[in-house]
C-alpha cells in the first residue's frame, strides 16, 4: 500500500491511500483528493439534431473518470434540447447534474429528437454561459470543457468573461476539417471544407483558438467513424436505462433526419473519448486560422490548437461498446 506526501487543505500531510474505498486519508484524519478521483467536465451539446450527441452523452455518463459539472445546450432552440437532456437524465438516474440553456440562436435545420424533448415535463432552463462561467471560477484550472455544437456558447462566454474562461484546464472540441471533408457516400474522402461546428459560427471559433485555453481539437478527419448494424444491435439490445434512451432518440433521428440514414456517424463521441482515453486520437500542435466561411486551415506560426488527424476506431469502438453496455 503506498503511502505518499500530498497538499490537503491548508497543510501538508502525510497521506495512506485505502486501495479498498478509493478514498485518501491524511494522518491528521483530514481527507485529500485521491488520485483517482474523476476530472470535472462541462458538455456544450447541440443534441437533438444529429444522433451522434446522444451517444456521447451517454458514454460520459458511464465513464467514472468524468465528473460532469454542467450540461449546456447550444444552437437553435436550446430551451428543447435541455428538456430533451431533462428527459435523458431523469430516465438514467442522474438528474442531479445541472442543466441550462445555451443562447438561442436562428436555425431552419429539424430538430430530429424533438418528440423525445416535448414528452417530459417543460421548466425554463437558467442560462448555460453564465452557469458556465461560474463553474469555472468555482473550479479554476480544473475543468476540462467538452465543445460537441457550435460554437455560440463558447464565442459568448469568452466575450463575457475572457479572464474567466482562461481558467479553462482546456477545451476538447469536436470540430474542423484539416485535410478532408466530409467523407463522400461510399465513405471515400473529400477536400477540406467547412464543417458543421464551425460552418454555424466561424468567429466564435475564431474566438476559441485566440482565446489562450488549451484547445484540443477532433476534426472531420479523425471522428467519421461509422456505428454499423452489428454494434448498434449489441448497444440497443443491452436495455439499460442508457441504451433505452439512446436507441429512443435512435430512431427519432431516423425518421427525421433529411436522408433517414441509418448509420449515425460518432463524431462527437470520439471528441468525449479523447478526455479520458488521449491514446484513441494522437494530437499534432498545429496553428489553425478559421477563415469566414468556417473552413479551418492549417497554416505556419505558433501553434493554438492540438489536431488529431487519425484515430484508433477499433479501439474506440470497442470502448464505446463497452462502456454502453456494461
Ligand atoms: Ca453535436
Amino acid at each position: 500500500m503506498p503511502s505518499k506526501f500530498r497538499v490537503g487543505v491548508g497543510a501538508v500531510c502525510l497521506c495512506i491511500g485505502l486501495a479498498s474505498t478509493g478514498m485518501t486519508v491524511c494522518a491528521g484524519g483530514q481527507a485529500a483528493k485521491s488520485e483517482a478521483q474523476p476530472q470535472l467536465v462541462w458538455l456544450d451539446t447541440d443534441i437533438g439534431d444529429d444522433i451522434d450527441d446522444a451517444f456521447a452523452l451517454g458514454l460520459i455518463l458511464r465513464s467514472p473518470e468524468r465528473k460532469v459539472v454542467g450540461i449546456s445546450t447550444a444552437f437553435g432552440d436550446t430551451e428543447t434540447r435541455a428538456r430533451l437532456v431533462d428527459r435523458y437524465l431523469a430516465s438514467t438516474g442522474q438528474s442531479a447534474i445541472p442543466v441550462y440553456a445555451g443562447v438561442w440562436t436562428q436555425t431552419d435545420n429539424p430538430l430530429t429528437q424533438r418528440a423525445y424533448a416535448e414528452r417530459f415535463p417543460a421548466r425554463k432552463h437558467a442560462g448555460g454561459v453564465a452557469a458556465l462561467l461560474a463553474a469555472i471560477r468555482a473550479h479554476p484550472g480544473e475543468i476540462t470543457l467538452i465543445a460537441i455544437g457550435p460554437l455560440f456558447n463558447i464565442g459568448e462566454a469568452i466575450d463575457r468573461g475572457a479572464p474567466t474562461f482562461r481558467k479553462l484546464k482546456r477545451v476538447v472540441l469536436m470540430g474542423g476539417a484539416i485535410e478532408h471533408g466530409y467523407n463522400g457516400g461510399k465513405g471515400e474522402p473529400t477536400p477540406p471544407e467547412p464543417e458543421w461546428n464551425i460552418k454555424q459560427d466561424p468567429k466564435g471559433a475564431a474566438k476559441l483558438l485566440a482565446s489562450g485555453v488549451p484547445v484540443l481539437m477532433a476534426p472531420l478527419d479523425s471522428t467519421q467513424i461509422p456505428l454499423n448494424e452489428p454494434e448498434r444491435e449489441t448497444i440497443f439490445a443491452t436495455g439499460n436505462p442508457g441504451t433505452d434512451q439512446v436507441a429512443l432518440l435512435y430512431h427519432q433521428w431516423v425518421a427525421h433526419s433529411w436522408n433517414h440514414s441509418q448509420t449515425p456517424t460518432l463524431f462527437d463521441p470520439l471528441a468525449a473519448a479523447y478526455t479520458f482515453r488521449p491514446d484513441l486520437c494522437p494530437m499534432t500542435p498545429m496553428r489553425i486560422e478559421v477563415d469566414p466561411n468556417g473552413l479551418t486551415r492549417r497554416v505556419e506560426g505558433k501553434p493554438n490548437a492540438e489536431v488529431c488527424l487519425k484515430s484508433d476506431e477499433p479501439g474506440f469502438l470497442k470502448l464505446l461498446e463497452t462502456r454502453l453496455t456494461h
